[in-house]
């Protein structure tokens, strides 16, 4: 199987029938699992699940160095077939191409188990467990079901207290490698198939509540109300023109939600989410913080109480000089042109990156659509990710890189 078949295989497992959506361990990981499972163990790999859920798949070097390669295989609800899980079905194919032959390290695929924050509203449970940040906060988090991150670990059999058992050992660890679709225009307006990254935007993640005051639509004057909703939509329209102050800077509201939620009812309550991102943490905070005064003021105006919660801080992150040396020396062995690029996108290369070296390939999305069932990949382009990552594997031996620590 291809890489791109592999991914439409897992496409299949979604706990949405007729859309693929598939959030922290809900019961379709369990199949994606099963699917990894089987193509890793024939290449020779030993497979095992940790207690945060992400599927590892070791396999053997000549020494017990090791270079990680991963990406997530949760989901977004209703979202394409590549994002995070063609990182893992490529390298799955980069072992494969190996055809048995033994590297001077071992290779360490990881499919994480969440990034994208949907279920907790806090992104990269999977890769904090490899990092040992998945603190008690973290697992005391609820879903709007109320259930914490502890509960559905062990809902899916797992045992959140071995938690610690999952975090890397760094002194052996060479790096982290992820391929990810670029998830943007950028190559595509470029006519590249992959673009070398240097860095990952920081983002900046919040949940605000609008509390006003429900009554009945048909007998309160205008005047009178405290509507929770229309305050809301003012902060969304302030959410975006401030988003457009900064080159580089993007601000999101992707999610409402309103109480009581009938038509003849005035909404008494809105609870927002906003994401911020630039490459520049000052920028991104300076622009959260005013995002939030802005909330702030509008509720003082139409006599709207606002409450704000911030879910996360997470500083931009510059890819490993090293690590993607080697990698822009495998594009030009193979022929491509470099393309160096920032990541616009949140990326688990960003939290490995708080414990080793990282290196990221972005392959190119036809459309420039993402999160969003149209998301492709073109099968040359994937192909041109594997033998570029041939490259690096054999690289990294050459350059001396592989001895680290
Ligand atoms: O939101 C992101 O940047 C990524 O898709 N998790
Ligand atoms: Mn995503
Ligand atoms: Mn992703």
């Amino acid at each position: 199987m291809t890489a791109i078949e592999r991914c439409l295989e897992l496409a299949r497992f979604s706990e949405t029938p007729g859309c693929i959506t598939r959030t922290f361990l809900s019961p379709p990981m369990r199949d994606v699992h099963h699917n990894l499972r089987e193509w890793m163990e024939p290449l020779g790999m030993r497979v095992w699940i940790d207690d945060a859920g992400n599927l590892h798949g070791l396999y053997p070097g000549k020494t017990g160095r090791r270079l990680i390669i991963g990406s997530h295989v949760d989901s977004v609800p209703n979202a394409g077939a590549y994002d995070g899980v063609l990182g893992v079905t490529l390298a799955i194919s980069l072992i494969e191409a190996l055809k048995g032959e033994l590297l001077p390290y071992s290779v360490e695929i990881v499919a994480f188990s969440e990034e994208e924050g949907v279920r907790f509203g806090v992104p990269f449970i999977g890769s904090r467990a490899l990092t040992g940040a998945l603190d008690e906060v973290l697992l005391n988090t609820k879903d709007k079901q109320g259930i914490t991150v502890s509960e559905a670990i062990r809902a899916f059999g797992l045992d959140p207290t071995e938690i610690p058992l999952a975090a890397i050992d760094v002194a052996v660890t060479i790096g982290y490698l992820e391929f990810h679709i670029e998830q943007g225009p950028v190559l595509e307006s470029l006519h590249l198939p992959l673009g070398l990254v240097t860095a990952i935007n920081g983002q900046s993640r919040h949940e605000l509540t609008f509390q006003g005051q429900p009554n009945h639509a048909g007998t309160t004057p205008m005047h009178l109300r405290r509507d929770a909703l229309v305050a809301a939509a003012d902060w969304i329209v302030e959410v975006e023109r401030t988003g457009q102050t900064e080159p580089g800077l993007v601000a999101t509201v992707g999610r409402i939600a309103v109480t009581p939620g009938a038509g003849n009812v005035i909404p008494g309550a809105a609870y927002l989410s906003l994401d911020v991102r630039h490459s520049d943490d000052a920028i991104r905070v300076n622009c959260t913080v005013k995002i939030i005064e802005a909330a702030r003021r509008i509720g003082q105006r139409r006599s709207i109480d606002v409450s704000t919660t911030e879910l996360l801080n997470q500083p931009a992150v510059p890819c490993d000089a090293v690590l993607t040396e080697v990698l822009e020396a495998s594009l030009q062995k193979v022929g491509h042109p470099v393309h160096k690029m920032g990541s616009g996108a949140g990326h688990d290369a960003m939290i490995m990156a708080e414990r080793v070296p990282i290196a990221m390939l972005f392959v190119r999305s036809p459309g420039g659509i993402s999160h969003h069932p149209d998301e492709t990949v073109l099968p040359g382009d994937v192909q041109a990710a594997i033998d570029v990552g041939c490259q690096f594997l054999l690289g990294l031996e050459q350059r001396g890189v592989s001895g680290l620590h």
